[in-house]
């Protein structure tokens, strides 16, 4: 283990006994035969052709040439931790689930976050949705939460997620663009397509392009049902709540972050872990019970609407940690296989028809990604609890089952394995009552498509709203046919009048009157009565939707540059640095050359980085080292135009930017010169308590606020 905080695990222990370890050990041949010389193949003579008895070169190249498996059909791009599920609050009342029964249990888990449109090379700052999959390893077998960042979804039902995934990804004759829904193929599905304006608001969000992992939210999306010891019902929505708040980068910072260091979202989660800054999120219910279905003004089997908290509270009951990171990326994140219908006794699926195409196509999935119905045996996918059934062989099998018998019912074995009884855990669908017409349609109770896209749009803060509108001209102005352009705007008038007439301006198009949302309508229905309601929210605005009010108290593993030449302060950085690092936040050195830094009392800083070899959106905060002569040297020809873009590039993405003592020049030489409010993030040897100014700025995350401002320099 490298961190010795991280506490054992059961998941991981079982892992070790597959884990190899190559350290004193000779080379062999995948037959364990040891190898004498891995440099040359077999000749006939030194300057002759190689030999087909050469096993050694023909297995090497063999292997080689079949390492690769096919990546996920979408969510290819991901990253993924171990760590521990902990109750804090029995929910015993409602499900018979024991990892969520019993006070103080812990689960082991894997968690699993993804980019869901780029290919497995593709950057981590793209403007997408982000996956966000839990495998608990429980007592009574694995339970699979494949939810997102984001609590909706694009569409209602499973039947058009191939069209979906088809516009996102590349467009089929070039290939282009990698990783990014700006292209004519997304927008012109999304214009016939209302119901998906709801997520479309959240997806041009800044919850698309989170500052990490570790500060998005978690989401089941579906409404799911709780079935307690007594089979009474209650319909679940699930919800994690990162401990570090939630945050996200400016765009214009995003795109320079995919340049700077694509794996920004990977190298952030592992190096918190390694550092023992653990990611954590509270986890938290809503329930309804049943009786309470109809209640609500949308559908709860609509996957496009989310509950509001105003109306049903997220009552917090668990933890969730991530504290180890995996010894094999293949092995581990690569190889887990997720699946919604991996469940156990007391969670249950409800009719969401998106959710009910998803239970036949993940095991599908696994089956050319993985290659054989036996990928269950993979040593990342195995239950903590023993697996007994009548399955057998097939592709790689690894379980070597004893005995004559493979079926049921058996008497030479003994009838085992036997059925389990419900009262010893076994499994049985909630006996919902299914009375009605095999049909192929639509609810009309998934009509509304607009209401809860303005709960969401009404519920952001003037910058969210902001950035919101200027992703959407950004997307739209990248669609090179004006039609789907305008059928767009057309959609989002149906949100906000305002919003459209701004983003049809800058796009060049007119704010076409759209009589009839097309898509989503079935064959032979009459669409006048399957017209989207001109409908306001139950709830009008809600809190929850809007990053401005997540948690804003931490600092905590955020990344701090500090800015230094030779002659620095020494006694200023040292006493700022262990104030930063008391409160868990991480310094890294920023020089003109990685060269050793000489402080002016003789100390010694080593760089981490050059101002060439990094970039400010690389940070969190920056702090100009006190000391006349490091300023001046950070200001000499050589450093200078570094020295600059640093700070200018942090100013404008609204970060927290400390002056140390006697760093006047480089305030004077940079944007921050023309500021002419009083910008809390700015902080200088003026400000009273400036440690603190700073610490606290950097807490706040960004001055969102100062945005134009800080944009418009004189
Ligand atoms: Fe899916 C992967 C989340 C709808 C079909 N999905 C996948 C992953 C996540 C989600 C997080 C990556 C899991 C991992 O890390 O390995 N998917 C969702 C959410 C959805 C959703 C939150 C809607 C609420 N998905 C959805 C539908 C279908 C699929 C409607 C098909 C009918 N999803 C898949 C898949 C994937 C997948 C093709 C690709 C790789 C995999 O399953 O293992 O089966």
């Amino acid at each position: 283990m490298k961190d010795p905080k991280t506490p054992p695990n059961e998941k991981v222990d079982q892992l070790q006994n597959h884990t190899t370890d190559n350290a004193d050990q000779k080379l062999t041949t995948n037959q364990g035969l040891k190898i004498n010389n891995n440099q040359d193949s077999l000749k006939a003579e030194e300057r002759g052709p190689s030999l087909l008895e050469d096993f050694i070169l023909r297995e090497k190249i063999t292997h080689f040439d079949h390492e690769r498996i096919p990546e996920r059909i979408v969510h290819a791009r991901g990253s993924g931790a171990h760590g521990t599920f902990k109750l804090n609050k029995s929910l015993k009342e409602f499900t018979k689930a024991k990892f969520l029964s019993e006070e103080g249990k812990e689960t082991p888990v894997f968690v699993r976050f993804s980019t869901v449109a780029g290919s497995a090379g593709s950057t981590d700052l793209a403007r997408d949705v982000r996956g966000f999959a839990i495998k608990f390893y429980t007592e009574e077998g694995n339970y699979d939460l494949v939810g997102n960042n984001i609590p909706v979804f694009f569409i209602q039902d499973a039947m058009k997620f191939p069209d979906l995934v088809h516009a996102v990804k590349p467009e089929p004759d070039n290939a282009i663009p990698q990783a990014a829904s700006a292209h004519d193929t997304f927008w012109d599905f999304i214009s016939l397509m209302p119901e998906s304006m709801h997520m479309i608001m959240w997806a041009m969000s800044d919850r698309a392009i989170p500052r990490s992992f570790r500060m998005m939210e978690g989401f089941g999306v579906h409404t799911f049902k709780f079935i307690n010891d007594e089979g009474a019902v209650h319909f679940v929505k699930f919800h994690f709540k990162p401990k570090l708040g939630v945050h996200s980068v400016a765009w214009d910072e995003a795109t320079k972050i995919s340049g700077k260091d694509s794996d920004f979202h990977r190298r952030d989660l592992w190096e918190a872990i390694d550092n023992g800054a653990f990611p954590e999120w509270d986890f938290g219910v809503q329930i309804i019970p049943e009786e309470d279905e109809h209640k609500f003004d949308f559908d709860l089997l609509d996957p496009t609407k989310l509950i509001p908290e105003e109306e049903v509270p997220v009552q917090m009951v668990g933890t969730l940690t991530l504290n180890r990171n995996p010894d094999n990326f293949f092995a581990e994140t690569e190889q887990i296989a997720f699946h919604p219908g991996h469940l156990v006794p007391g969670i249950d699926f409800t009719n969401d028809p998106l959710l009910q195409g998803r239970l036949f196509s993940y095991t599908d999935t696994q089956l050319s990604r993985l290659g054989s119905p036996n990928f269950h045996e993979i040593p990342i996918n195995r239950s903590l609890n023993e697996v007994h059934n009548n399955q057998r062989d097939g592709h790689m099998r690894q379980q070597i089952v004893k005995g004559k018998v493979s079926y049921e019912p058996n008497s030479i074995g003994g009838g085992c394995p036997f059925q389990a009884m419900m009262k010893d855990g076994g499994f049985s669908s909630h006996n919902e009552r299914i009375d009605g017409k095999k049909i192929r349609a639509r609810s009309e109770s998934f009509v509304d498509h607009y209401s809860q896209a303005k709960l969401f749009f009404n519920s952001q803060s003037a910058p969210e709203k902001q950035h919101l509108q200027n992703a959407l001209i950004f997307e739209l102005s990248k669609v090179t046919i004006p039609a789907i352009r305008e059928r767009v705007v057309g959609q989002l008038a149906f949100i906000n009048k305002d919003l459209a007439a701004t983003v049809a301006k800058k796009v060049g198009v007119k704010v076409v009157e759209l009589k009839q949302p097309n898509g989503s309508i079935p064959a032979d229905a009459d669409p006048a009565t399957l017209q989207s309601p001109e409908k306001e929210p139950s709830t009008k605005s809600s809190e929850a939707l809007s990053m401005a009010n997540t948690v804003k108290d931490k600092i905590e593993s955020r990344i701090i540059g500090f800015i230094m030449e030779n002659g620095v302060k020494a006694a200023d950085v040292k006493s700022l640095q262990s104030k930063l690092e008391a409160k868990g936040a991480v310094v890294q050195v920023i020089a003109g050359s990685l060269a050793p830094v000489k402080a002016d009392d003789g100390t010694v800083f080593e760089p981490k980085h050059s101002l060439t070899s990094t970039a400010s959106v690389c940070f969190d905060a920056l702090y100009l080292c006190s000391g006349k002569q490091s300023s001046d040297n950070l200001l000499n020809e050589d450093n200078k135009p570094g020295t600059l873009l640093f700070v200018n590039e942090a100013y404008k993405h609204c970060k927290a930017i400390y002056f140390g003592n006697e760093t006047d020049e480089i305030f004077k030489a940079s944007h921050v010169n023309d500021k002419k409010h009083d910008d809390p993030a700015i902080i200088t040897s003026d400000n009273k308590d400036s440690d603190a100014a700073f610490i606290k700025a950097i807490a706040n995350h960004r001055v969102w606020e100062f945005e134009k401002e800080r944009n418009n320099p004189a």
